[in-house]
Order: C-alpha cells, then structure tokens, then sequence
C-alpha cells in the first residue's frame, strides 16, 4: 500500500518500465534482504558474546518488532541517493553498502522510538502496540533501545572498518545522535507536568525543538551516508545539504504533528498523544497566535490533560480557528519554498537528491 508514492522513477530513470508499484515491492523486498543479513550476523556468537538461546530469541524478536516495520523512506533515501548521486545504476557493491547504511538509520530510528514512546507514554506504534507495552518487555525496552543503539556500532565495524570514509561516518552518527538527544531534551523540558505555561509555546522554540529531534537524523543523515560513499569531500556539498534538509526535515515534523491530530490512527498506525502530553507541537503553537483571550484561557485549563473531554476542547478549537486550511496554506508554500533552494544549489545530482527526498514527503497522509 505504502508503495504508491514511495519512488520517483522518473528521476532514477532506470529504463525498465514496468509498473512503480512492482518495481518499489522489488526495491523494498531487495532492501529487506539486507536486513537478514544484518541481523543473522548480529545473531551469530562473536568474541563479545556467545548468545544462549533465550537471549537470541529474545533479540530477534526484538528487532523484528522494532526495526523494519516502518515507512522506511530514511533507509531507501541513502540508496536512492547514491544512485542520484552516481547518476547509474549501483553496483552489487554499492547497493550492499548504501542499504547497510540505510539499515543504520532505521536502527537508530527504532532505538529513538522504543525510548520516545516510554518517554511519550504512547501506546501505538506502526499499527501494533509500543514495544514497551507488551506484558513480558516492560522497563527492558529500555536496554533493548541500548542494545539498539550498539547494534549500529557492530554493523559499521563488520563492513566500514577498512572503508576510507570510516573515522568520518563514526562522526556522524555520533554528531546526529547528540543532536537528537538535545532536541529530545527541548521537546521534554518545554513539557513539565503540572501548570501550563503558554508562554513557552512560540514559533523559535518549536523550530528549534523540530530540527534537532527530527531534521538531522531523519533528512540530513541519509543523505550524508550516501554522499560519504560516494566519496565527497568538499564539505560545502554537506552544508548545502544540511541546509536545505534542516528546512525539509522542518516541513515533515510538522506534518507529524498535523497528523497527531487530524491523523487516522488506523491509516498512520499510531495514537495521537500530543495534546495530552502538553507537547509544543505545531497545532498550538499556530492556535496561540490566532487564539482570543478568551480561547487562550480555555487552552491554559484543558491542555496537557489525559480526559478525552478536555482534548475534546482543544480540538474544537483547532476547528473553529481553521488550523485544517493553516496547515494546507504552509504546507504549499513550504513545498514552493523548498523547490526554490534545491533549484539555488550549484550541482545538478545534489538537486535530484533534495527533489527525489521531497517528493516522499509531500502532502503525505501517514
Ligand atoms: C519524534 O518526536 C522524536 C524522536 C523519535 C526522537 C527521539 C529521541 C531520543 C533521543 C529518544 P515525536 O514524539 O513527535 O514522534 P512520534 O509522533 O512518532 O511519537
Ligand atoms: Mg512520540
Ligand atoms: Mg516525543
Ligand atoms: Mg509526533
């Protein structure tokens, strides 16, 4: 289902011509081989550690559960980059180390959400329950999250080690792991429990909020694997890049927290808990400026509050505020903005990147 709007052949223009729904089943089938082979060998005892069989059952349950079954698109964006990039087909090799990579920042990804749903309190995630809401995981998701995180550690010692490009890829994933943790901790600390504090929900708290705990692991850290592969050393292509997919990763935050709301749980395969977790999300931040006094008073007595009635109050005043078409208005000039830096940056490949990276996002519904 997922398949629909996931590839733009035109722009890989591989000359194949069969269907785009086949051909991206292939692509996400390929792919998921990978991560067979990943996991088997994280499986495999090793010098670190010789499994027993309760523990390797539990870790391939484990990653089963939290790693692939997402959207994917961070993991497939580092290998149709590199394609773009190459501008030709990759080769056996080149594929096996773009989706390797991929599979990097999916497992980080599902690190990040094991931990963001404890912290979150959800209860849904990619249409099943959260991993630590199952009855025999508990507080062990906390360690799984670490075991998650180390994993990635594993993958790019077994098959970057010898790699010219090793010291800087360890960098990175560093860098974009400190920089989500920060945004984690805005996104918490701008949320106590207790009294709410309207003030605190404005526009340059959010953008910051949002570009560290989404935009450098979701948009700039694909695109930086691809181009550490293909070898790019002019460090002005990753400030190009940063850039131009801080902005992009913006547009997609908010579109998640647009979905929170207006989202259909069973389509987006979560449950919106923003309202009551008292989140500075995009929504109120937009109602705060549009609000009456009167509204903002409403808002400080039922926001951050678990009763389905008070979020029931919120939501009403999302709708008489009109937040559905504020966020039809951004999200239109957002793209038109975005095209218009990706057609500013000086390397046609890089555009085809940016380009190919929006086009998944674009007026997505989950
Ligand atoms: C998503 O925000 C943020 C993350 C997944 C980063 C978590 C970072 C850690 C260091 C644990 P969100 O809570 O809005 O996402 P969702 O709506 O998917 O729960
Ligand atoms: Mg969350
Ligand atoms: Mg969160
Ligand atoms: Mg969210």
């Amino acid at each position: 289902k997922m398949g629909t709007v996931e590839i733009d052949t035109a722009v890989l223009a591989d000359g194949a011509g069969e269907p785009q729904k086949i051909k991206t089943t292939d692509e996400r089938s390929r792919f998921l081989e990978v991560y067979s082979q990943l996991k088997s060998e994280l499986l495999a005892d090793s010098k670190i550690f010789q499994f027993t069989p309760e523990s390797r059952v539990w870790t391939e349950k484990m990653l089963d559960y939290t790693v692939p079954g997402g959207k994917l698109n961070r993991g497939i964006s580092v290998v149709d980059s590199l394609r773009l990039l190459l501008e030709r087909e990759l080769t056996e090799e080149e594929y096996f180390l773009s989706s390797s990579l991929g599979w990097c920042i999916e497992w980080l990804q599902g690190y990040f959400l094991v931990e963001d749903d404890i912290m979150d309190a959800s209860v849904t995630r990619r249409g099943q329950s959260c991993w630590y809401r199952l009855p025999k995981v508990g507080m062990i998701a906390i360690n799984d999250g670490i075991l998650l995180r180390n994993h990635i550690g594993q993958i790019l010692k077994r098959h970057f080690k010898t790699k010219p490009y090793y010291t800087e890829l360890l960098d990175l994933f560093n860098e974009v792991e400190y920089q989500t943790s920060l945004g984690q901790m805005l996104d918490l600390i701008t949320t106590p429990e207790g009294e709410v504090d309207l003030s605190k929900y404005i526009m340059p708290t959010y953008l910051k909020i949002v570009q560290y705990k989404t935009a450098y692991y979701s948009f700039y850290l694909p695109v930086s694997c691809a181009l550490l592969i293909f070898g790019e050393k002019d460090e002005a292509k990753f400030e190009a890049a940063e850039k131009i997919l801080v902005q992009m990763g913006t547009y997609f935050q908010v579109q998640d927290d647009f979905l929170d709301c207006y989202g259909d749980p069973a389509f987006i395969g979560k449950i919106g808990t923003d309202i009551e977790d008292t989140k500075c999300s995009w929504l109120v931040v937009q109602a705060l400026q549009r609000a009456s006094e009167e509204q903002k008073n409403t808002i400080k007595e039922n926001y951050g509050k678990k009763d389905p009635a008070n979020v029931a109050v919120i939501k009403k005043i999302y709708k008489d505020l009109n937040l559905e078409k504020v966020f039809e208005d951004y999200e239109q000039d957002s793209y038109v903005s975005l095209i218009a830096a990706i057609e500013a940056v000086d390397s046609s490949p890089l555009q085809a990147v940016f380009k190919a990276f929006l086009k998944k996002i674009y007026k997505r519904q989950k």
